[in-house]
């Protein structure tokens, strides 16, 4: 467990060997201030891989000041190690392949990507996830930067997991490679 600040967006928890099996006691201690909030009401989305199979389950809930979102991946869903995570446009996680038909990533802010980016963050962007060498991960990430209203929009949103780190820097996306896991957020 460890804790690290970033603009505007904090890793509230991170890194665990937890699989999905372990995380149904947990959930009953969620605070009630999460689902007490005004606005949307928390969902939960699959997170699926290339190939189209459930890797684990992504909660959004709808925070006071933005979202707040539990990611846990079942044992060997990834490849262990840092990745990429961004809010992208469109609910959309078809095309398991590239998961292209999320789109790029949101940026109602018109500013660039990257949390550490002089001229960042865009409103999609999100810390790392941390992976466990057994490929899972239990991880609480917020941002302040969208409502969950905003992110279910007409055409929704998406939660999306990338191959490599995102470098927090780098123009379009951080260097975070290939987009390797999907849930998408709908009304
Ligand atoms: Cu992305």
């Amino acid at each position: 467990m460890f804790r690290a600040t970033a603009v505007a967006i904090t890793i509230l928890a991170g890194a665990g060997m937890a699989g999905l099996g372990a995380c149904a006691t947990s959930e009953q201690d969620l605070p009630a201030t999460a689902a007490m909030s005004a606005g949307a009401a928390s969902l939960e989305s699959a997170l699926v891989n290339n190939a189209g199979t459930e890797i684990g389950r992504v909660q959004f809930m709808p925070a006071p000041t933005g979202v707040l979102i539990r990611v846990l991946v079942s044992a060997g869903g990834l490849s262990p190690g840092w990745h990429g995570t961004h809010l992208h446009m469109t609910g959309d996680c078809s095309g398991t392949a590239k998961f292209e038909h999320a789109g790029g990533h949101i940026r109602m802010n018109r500013t660039n990507h990257g949390l550490l980016y002089p001229h960042g963050p865009e409103t999609g962007d999100l810390p790392n996830l941390s992976v466990a060498s057994d490929g899972s991960a239990a991880a609480e990430l917020f941002t302040n930067l969208i409502s969950l209203a905003e992110m279910q929009d007409a055409d929704g949103s998406a939660f999306v997991i990338h191959a490599n780190p995102d470098d927090h820097m780098s123009q379009p996306t951080g260097d975070s490679g290939d987009r390797r896991a999907c849930a998408a957020v709908r009304r």
